[in-house]
């Protein structure tokens, strides 16, 4: 855990967030700024700053988050129509908070580009 990082004090309970799901590796919450119907983060407890910091046995963590991803989407009913995946690593992808997390998007037809922002 990193004491100045704001994803940790959310999975810690320091900070307030609309968590939907958690287990003893991953907690995900609602974007506080979302860009679709359906804006999860899903984020390892573990303190990753950027997806370049990944090491070979963080491996199987990254399967989890995509298992815990499937999860979501199917309990936000999206498993029909689908969803998006994003994972912003470092600042020309625009990367503002330096804790690994898989955004989840859904709930509307998404634009056809991989670009980030309000389009994604
Ligand atoms: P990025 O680092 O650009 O991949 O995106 C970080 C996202 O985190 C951004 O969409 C807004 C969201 N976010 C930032 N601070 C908070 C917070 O305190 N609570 C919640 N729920 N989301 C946050």
């Amino acid at each position: 855990m990193s004491a100045e990082c704001i994803f940790c004090k959310i999975i810690n309970k320091e900070l307030d967030a609309d968590i939907v799901y958690e287990d003893d590796q991953v907690v995900a919450f609602k974007d506080i700024n979302p860009a679709a119907p359906v804006h999860i983060l899903i984020v390892p407890r573990k303190h990753i700053p950027t997806l370049l910091d990944l090491e070979k046995e963080d491996a199987e963590l990254m399967g989890r988050l995509h298992l815990v991803a499937n999860e979501i989407a199917r309990a936000f009913k999206l498993d029909k129509k689908g969803y998006r995946l994003v994972i912003n690593t470092g600042p020309d992808a625009g990367q503002i908070v330096f804790h690994l997390h898989l955004h989840l998007l859904g709930g509307r037809p998404l634009l056809q580009t991989i670009a980030k922002g309000r389009g994604v």
